[in-house]
Order: structure tokens, then C-alpha cells, then sequence
């Protein structure tokens, strides 16, 4: 790696109208930025400049840096500006202009919130899985293989058989479906079943064939950022800069899976709160959020009632965490993520509902109206 640039946007508005003077909207998304840090760091890690630029200075300051970095910042500015299309699932088009909610499903036996809650009745897992979609979820993200800390490899025949009749009913009831897997052979029959969408924490890098099969597959794509090997995902890294670092692979990531042939508007890319990260990791990265619509993809964030809450409020247990998990998907929504992955839908989809009526507010010209 030579030296590299990074455009992180630290100056955020809820209407293009800021305090500041010119704003761009950033990923498509109803958030708006008028400053920016430009932080260049060397081959070693350091970061050796940090530069605030206006929206308005851009493309002059853009214009006059080296040609190294000039190319590379030119694609993050566009990249930070990107309108993302929509996903097509089956009858479903999920748009990016407003957040979009994941319900949450998993169909383990020791998930850390949920799990043995749904694995042994399907009746019971298609009903939270209908009250969900009722609530207002756009997807519903299936998992048959727990990704918390410690938990126990499942055999790829036992997945299967937690996972592919659940798309089935999920399918029926015309639901927007991903799964949530590292294993080719469970993203190829659940995607035949009728899913959409894969959800992999290891990024397509658990097994070699998962590249190939989902280039061909045609399917959108969640790679998120793991410091662990693809099979421990929770090992801890040793980041020069937590930030840096995780946008750096994410972007590597992204270029693998162009260069096996997915599709550049199928990628959707996400940070991994709580995977291998420290308390302190997280929230940094949970704070420079704004930074990853440089590379140019939807955003998925997926924080609920995770640990980081708990240790932030007295080691509240999974199922008191509504409070933390809600107000990391305000904060998220804030930061122009497109994809909240959650377990209390219903009172997630209110947020999203109230955020989204304060932010249509903002663009309203209301100066007209009598007081
Ligand atoms: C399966 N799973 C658990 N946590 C997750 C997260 O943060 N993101 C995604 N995409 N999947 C997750």
C-alpha cells in the first residue's frame, strides 16, 4: 500500500440548507454534510495530515492535490455523493432514500438474544417472523448458525435444516428474505428456495466457493468487516487505527468481490459492531460511521442489543437493551446508514418514523405558513 486519502465528512445537517454554507447529501440518504476532514495517512499507518475542507472548497482543493491522491479522492467525493439504486426482492423494491429495517430471525439454539426461541417450531418462527414484516420490517434476515462469541460451528446438513423451510414460509408470505450465512451450499438452496439477499459476517472469505457462487447468483451481497479469520470472526486485531483500517478492508472486500463479477450496485457493506472489536473500537467506528459512504455502497448497521450497550449501562443483560439498541439506530440513521439490523422491529420502525418526519420537516419551507 502506498500513501492513501480518506474524506470523512464531520460536519452533518438534516437539510442541505446548513449553518455552514453548501451541503451535500450523503449515499442517498436523507443527511447532509457541509465539512470534511481530508486525513492522509502513509504505508506504515501513520496518519501524517489532517485537513478540514468546506463542501464548497472541494473540488479546488480536490484539483491541486498530487496525483496519487487525486484520483483516489475524486472517487471518494463521488463515492460520499453516490445515490445508491434500488434492490429488487421478488415483489419487494427496497429503496435507500429512507432507513430501512431487518428483522431480525434466527433459527439457533444459542443465538445471544434469541436463541432456542424459534429453532423447534416453525408455526411460532413464522408468526414473530409476520409481526415483524406487520411492524414494518422491509427484509427479514434468517439465520441458522449463531455468531456470538464462542458459538459452537454448525454442521452445514443441520443449517439447511434450520434455514431452508423457514425461506420457504417467508417466501409464501411474500417477504423480502436474506440469509444470514457463510456457507455456499446454504446460500445456494436458500437462495433457490426463494431468499434474495446474503448476509455473510466473514466478507465471502469463510469458503473459496462462496465468490463464485454469489457472482453468479446475481444476488445482492452483505460483507461485513471481521477482524478475525473467516473462521473466528471475534479474534481481536491489532488496528493502527480502528477507523482507517476497517474502511481500508472493507474496500478490499468490495474490490475482490467486483473482481469475481458481483455486481458493484449488489454490494452493501458494513462495519460488524461487537465482532472482535473492543468498547472503545466501537464506538469510534460507530462515530466515523459518516466516513463509509466514501466507498460508495449502502450501509448496513447492526448493534442491537449488542454488548457495547450492556457494557455501556451497568451490564444490562440482551433483553434490557431497547433503550441503547434505539438510540444507536437514531445515531445510525443520523449517519445516512441505510440498513438497520434489528430484533425490536416495532419499536425501531417508530423511530425511523418519527426521525423520518423530523427530517421532512427540515426541508419544509414553513415560512409562509401563519404563526
Ligand atoms: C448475523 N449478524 C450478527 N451481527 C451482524 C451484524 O452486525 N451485521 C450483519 N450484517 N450480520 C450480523
Amino acid at each position: 500500500m502506498t500513501r492513501k486519502l480518506y474524506i470523512r465528512p464531520i460536519a452533518l445537517a438534516d437539510s442541505p440548507q446548513s449553518e455552514e454554507g453548501e451541503a451535500v447529501r450523503l449515499g442517498g440518504a436523507m443527511v447532509w454534510a457541509s465539512r470534511f476532514a481530508l486525513i492522509v495517512r502513509e504505508e506504515d499507518g501513520k496518519v501524517v495530515s489532517r485537513e478540514r475542507v468546506s463542501a464548497a472548497q472541494m473540488p479546488t482543493v480536490l484539483a491541486a492535490l498530487p496525483a496519487d491522491l487525486g484520483a483516489m479522492a475524486e472517487t471518494q467525493w463521488a463515492g460520499l455523493r453516490k445515490v445508491h439504486a434500488p434492490i429488487q426482492c421478488g415483489a419487494r423494491t427496497i429503496r435507500f432514500e429512507q432507513p430501512q429495517v431487518m428483522g431480525i430471525l434466527n433459527m439457533t439454539p444459542d443465538s445471544f438474544s434469541d436463541g432456542g426461541k424459534f429453532l423447534d417450531d416453525l408455526e411460532i418462527a413464522a408468526a414473530h417472523a409476520a409481526a415483524m414484516l406487520e411492524a414494518g420490517a422491509a427484509i427479514i434476515d434468517l439465520g441458522g448458525e449463531s455468531t456470538r462469541p464462542g458459538a459452537a460451528a454448525v454442521w452445514e446438513g443441520d443449517e439447511l435444516k434450520r434455514v431452508v423451510p423457514m425461506v420457504e414460509r417467508l417466501a409464501a408470505m411474500g417477504a423480502a428474505i436474506s440469509v444470514d450465512t457463510r456457507r455456499p451450499a446454504v446460500m445456494e438452496a436458500t437462495l433457490a428456495a426463494g431468499a434474495h439477499i446474503i448476509n455473510d459476517v466473514s466478507a465471502l472469505r469463510y469458503d473459496p466457493r462462496s465468490l463464485e457462487l454469489a457472482a453468479g447468483s446475481g444476488a445482492p451481497v452483505v460483507l461485513m468487516h471481521a477482524p478475525g479469520k473467516a473462521d473466528d470472526l471475534h479474534s481481536s486485531a491489532d488496528f493502527d487505527d480502528v477507523v482507517l483500517d476497517v474502511f481500508d478492508w472493507l474496500e478490499a472486500r468490495r474490490d475482490a468481490c467486483l473482481a469475481a463479477g458481483i455486481a458493484r450496485e449488489r454490494i452493501i457493506l458494513d462495519p460488524g459492531f461487537g465482532f472482535g472489536l473492543s468498547l472503545a473500537q466501537n464506538l469510534a467506528l460507530f462515530n466515523a460511521l459518516p466516513l463509509f459512504h466514501a466507498l460508495g455502497q449502502p450501509l448496513l448497521v447492526g448493534v442491537s442489543r449488542k454488548r457495547m450497550i450492556g457494557a455501556l449501562s451497568n451490564e444490562a443483560p440482551a433483553h434490557q437493551r431497547l433503550g441503547g439498541s434505539v438510540a444507536l439506530a437514531v445515531k445510525a440513521m443520523d449517519a445516512g446508514a441505510h440498513f438497520l439490523r434489528v430484533h425490536d422491529v416495532s419499536d425501531t420502525v417508530q423511530a425511523v418514523r418519527v426521525w423520518r418526519g423530523l427530517r421532512d420537516a427540515a426541508l419544509t419551507d414553513f415560512s409562509q405558513l401563519p404563526i
